[in-house]
C-alpha cells in the first residue's frame, strides 16, 4: 500500500515538471516565432492559399443559379464571387443545399459563407454573422389565373380557411404567414421552385408564396400556363446577406470591407442590374437594423 502512493506521488510530480516544462518550451516557440514576424494564418489568408472559397447555396433563380453543367451563378454568388476575387480568392464552388439546410452546412463546415439570399433577421443573426445587406426584395402570392379571391396580404391567407398555402421550406414567408394568423395546418413546405408551380397546377396549393423576383422568373419560365402574380401588401421589403460562422467574424469584416467597395465604384450595381435587382434599396440599411428587427424598408 506505502510502495503504491510512494509511485502515484512520483508520477504526480513528474508530471507536473513535465507539464511545466513543456508550456516554456511552448511560450519560448511561441515568442520566437512573435519576434520572426510569424502568427497563425487568418481564415482569409487560408482560403487565399487555398485559392477557392465554398459557398451554400439554394438553387433559386435568379438569387442563385445552377447551371446543367453544374457552373454556378445568379445574382449572390455573382456578387460574392466579385468580393472573394478582389480579396485574393479567385474560385467560387457552389455547395448545393436546400434553403432549410444553409446554415446547418455552414455551422458544420461544409461551406465557408452562404450566399443565397438569405434574409437577415433577429433569429438567424444569434446563429450566423451576417454581412451588410446586398440583396433586397418584397414577396409575393403565385396563384393560377382565375383564382377567384382578391389576395394582396397573409392577412387575407389567415382569413380564407379552404387555402393551402405553399411556401420555401425553411424559408421567411412561413414565418410571416404564421404571424399573420395562417395555422400551421394550411402552410405546404415546397423544396423548389417547379415543385411550387407543380403543386399549385395539381390543386396542392393555391397560393405559393415567396420572394418577388423567384415569383417573377417561374411566371416567365411557365408562361403559357396562366399563373398571375400579386405583390404581398403586409410584409416588409426584406435584405439578405452573405451569412459567415460566428467563428469567422474577422472574414466578415474583411468580406464587408470589400462588399463596401464594390458598392462605390458601381460594381455592385452592375451585377444586381444584370440580374434585374434593384441596387438602390439596400443602400443606406444596415445588417443591425434587420438583426434588430426592423419593421420595413
Ligand atoms: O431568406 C429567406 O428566408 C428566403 N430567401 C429567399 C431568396 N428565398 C426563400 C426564402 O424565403
Amino acid at each position: 500500500m506505502r510502495n503504491m502512493t510512494y509511485f502515484s506521488n512520483k508520477i504526480k510530480k513528474y508530471s507536473f515538471i513535465l507539464g511545466i516544462s513543456f508550456s516554456f518550451l511552448y511560450f519560448i516557440h511561441s515568442a520566437d516565432c512573435q519576434a520572426n514576424g510569424e502568427s497563425r494564418p487568418t481564415r482569409l489568408e487560408k482560403l487565399q492559399k487555398r485559392g477557392y472559397v465554398r459557398i451554400g447555396l439554394s438553387n433559386e433563380p435568379p438569387w442563385t443559379v445552377i447551371d446543367a453543367d453544374g457552373q454556378v451563378g445568379g445574382t449572390g454568388p455573382d456578387l460574392t464571387h466579385a468580393v472573394f476575387q478582389r480579396m485574393g480568392v479567385s474560385e467560387l464552388q457552389g455547395v448545393l443545399s436546400t434553403f432549410g439546410g444553409l446554415i446547418p452546412g455552414l455551422l458544420a463546415g461544409r461551406s465557408d459563407a452562404i450566399s443565397s439570399g438569405l434574409f437577415i433577421q433577429p433569429g438567424r443573426c444569434q446563429a450566423v454573422a451576417f454581412s451588410e445587406p446586398d440583396l433586397c426584395d418584397r414577396e409575393a402570392f403565385l396563384m393560377k389565373k382565375g383564382m377567384p379571391l382578391a389576395l394582396k396580404t397573409y392577412r387575407d391567407l389567415a382569413t380564407n380557411s379552404s387555402l393551402h398555402v405553399g411556401v420555401p421550406a425553411g424559408g421567411t414567408e412561413e414565418r410571416e404567414a404564421l404571424a399573420a394568423g395562417v395555422p400551421a395546418s394550411r402552410l405546404v413546405p415546397v423544396p423548389d421552385g417547379p415543385s411550387g408551380m407543380i403543386m399549385l397546377l395539381a390543386g396542392r396549393i393555391q397560393v405559393y408564396s415567396l420572394p418577388a423576383s423567384s415569383a417573377q422568373h417561374l411566371v416567365d419560365l411557365w408562361r403559357g400556363q396562366n399563373f398571375s402574380l400579386v405583390t404581398v401588401e403586409d410584409a416588409p421589403v426584406m435584405c439578405a446577406g452573405t451569412a459567415f460562422s460566428p467563428n469567422a467574424v474577422d472574414l466578415r469584416n474583411a468580406y464587408d470591407r470589400v462588399l463596401a467597395k464594390l458598392k462605390a465604384d458601381g460594381t455592385y450595381d452592375r451585377i444586381l442590374r444584370a440580374h434585374g435587382f434593384d441596387p438602390s434599396l439596400a443602400r443606406g440599411h444596415t445588417r443591425e437594423e434587420f438583426c434588430r428587427g426592423k419593421e420595413s424598408l
